[in-house]
């Protein structure tokens, strides 16, 4: 089944909202299939975000990334990579919804919490960057409750 890559950025680690995020992918009925917390190293940091290395705004990009440990996540169900971005909320948090997390928890884009990865071939990339050892393979027992 389809995965996605969700990183909870320093200031959503700092700020005690891990549980909060968590909890919001987990209740929409997406499984959890790796988890860890991470110190990033600024070329680790750079090589994520490399396809934003021209904006004028990658440096400290990078330098907010690299500010405090980040959470990091496989998730795990049907259309996931476009449904955790919905879940998640615009990259402005002005222009975040209601509702999503980033327009629940966040003012400005420098600080917007949570990543999400944008397309599958993106999240595939970024879960082997991320999570280069073998992954966990089980199902959960509530998985028919949830899926059809
Ligand atoms: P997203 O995180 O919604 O996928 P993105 O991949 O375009 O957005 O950019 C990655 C991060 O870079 C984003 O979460 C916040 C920051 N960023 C994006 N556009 C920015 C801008 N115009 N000014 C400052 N930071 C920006
Ligand atoms: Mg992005």
């Amino acid at each position: 089944m389809e995965q996605t890559f969700i990183m909870i950025k320093p200031d959503g680690v700092q700020r005690g909202l891990v549980s909060e995020i968590m909890g919001r992918f987990e209740k929409k009925g997406f499984f959890m299939k790796g988890l860890k917390l991470q110190s990033v190293e600024r070329s680790f940091a750079e090589k994520h975000y490399a396809d934003l290395s021209s904006k004028p705004f990658f440096s400290g990009l990078v330098d907010y990334i690299i500010s405090g440990p980040v959470v990091a996540m496989i998730w795990e169900g049907k259309n996931v990579v476009t449904t955790c971005r919905k879940i998640i909320g615009a990259t402005n948090p002005s222009d975040a919804a209601p509702g999503t997390i980033r327009g629940d928890f966040a003012v400005e884009i420098g600080r917007n919490v949570v990543h999400g990865s944008d397309s599958v071939e993106s999240a595939r990339k970024e879960i082997a960057l991320w999570f280069p050892e073998a992954p966990i393979n089980f199902e959960s027992s509530i998985h028919s409750w949830i899926y059809e």
